[in-house]
């Protein structure tokens, strides 16, 4: 059944949320903002678990379908490692996923809490069982990271969230390039977030990783309304260059997708939908997204209808 609101692009599914603390092998106060990825043929999400500290850690799950019959780790997956690792110290968070087909492996880009603020940190794993850190990438503030599957002029390239802290100053999404994951610049603005009243003027942030289409790379990002009652984090599209990244052919100007059921108005912060991982199965769009910071939700559109309105759309 499409249960879309005519300008929303994704539909719920009906068994949402599918994933919530009440699933949890172990105690935990809420599950969301999962990073997602089809790995040995079984849909994989790698949870962030927040605990009753209010510390996150990460734990994948895995399911036949990507809907139901969750296999969950019994212990967390990826934990803080503050004795080792300073910049965790606050807990590991938003995880986003890449397969690196030339390393043959997953590239994990979190969000470690330091006591300097959120930074960007890599890791890589083949298995999602045990995983090398690379440590972090990014200087505070800098969140909502991913890679891109492929090197661009022998280059790999993030997408990534800097923030200043500055009345008046946008958070905007950025792109950087590397040599070797480890060492990252050549550092540029790449979608800016509007301003004055739009859904999504002055903070911005990705969502998903860059999903390569024939068209160029889809990117899915959240944009954050600050109103009187408290912010609303919605999404929309936006469609870069296939072979220059940091050219934007088309962005999406309304939301298409945004805060609307019950699990998603109310929860440990209402009104946020919050995607950290989308994967695709027979030109469909899994969409597994973090509700109100407290469950993940999935939605589900056609790909090549999420492109077809992209390029309907103007230019950035
Ligand atoms: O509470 C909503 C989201 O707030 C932050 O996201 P951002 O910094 O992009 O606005 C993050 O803490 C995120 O985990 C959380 O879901």
């Amino acid at each position: 059944m499409d249960n879309r609101p005519s300008h929303e692009l994704f539909s719920r599914h009906p068994n949402n949320p599918i994933l919530s603390a009440k699933n949890w092998p172990y105690p935990a106060n809420s599950v969301f903002n999962a990073a997602a990825a089809i790995v040995d043929g079984k849909t994989l999400l790698l949870v962030r678990v927040e605990d009753f500290r209010g510390i996150s850690h990460l734990t994948a799950a895995r399911s036949s379908d990507g809907v139901g019959n969750w296999d969950i780790d019994p212990a967390p997956t990826l934990k803080p490692e503050p004795e080792n690792r300073p910049e965790e110290i606050w807990g590991i968070e938003d995880p986003r996923v890449t397969w690196l087909e030339e390393l043959q492996q997953w590239a994990v880009a979190y969000t470690a809490f330091s006591r300097g603020g959120p930074l960007v940190c890599l890791a890589t794993t083949k298995d999602f069982r045990s995983f090398t850190r690379l440590g972090p990438v990014m200087p505070p503030e800098d969140k909502d990271a991913a890679l891109f599957p492929v090197r661009f002029g022998g280059r790999w390239a993030m997408l990534h969230r800097p923030v200043a802290n500055l009345p008046g100053v946008s958070a905007d999404i950025w792109i950087s390039f590397s040599p070797d994951l480890k060492h990252w610049g050549d550092h540029q603005e790449v979608i800016r977030a509007r301003e004055g009243g739009w859904w999504d003027a002055n903070k911005i942030g990705l969502s998903a990783p860059p999903l390569q289409t024939p068209q160029g790379w889809l990117v899915l990002y959240h944009g954050v309304r600050t109103t009187a009652s408290g912010s609303i984090y919605r999404l929309g599209l936006a469609l870069l260059d296939l072979q220059e990244p940091r050219r934007v052919i088309r962005r999406s100007q309304e939301w298409i997708f945004g805060p609307k059921a019950q699990y998603e108005r109310e929860g440990d912060v209402d009104d946020v939908v919050f995607p950290c991982g989308w994967v695709t199965k027979d030109g469909i769009v899994f969409m597994y997204y973090g509700a109100a910071d407290s469950c993940i939700a999935l939605a589900t559109a056609k790909l090549s209808e999420l492109v077809e309105f992209l390029l309907k759309c103007p230019g950035d």
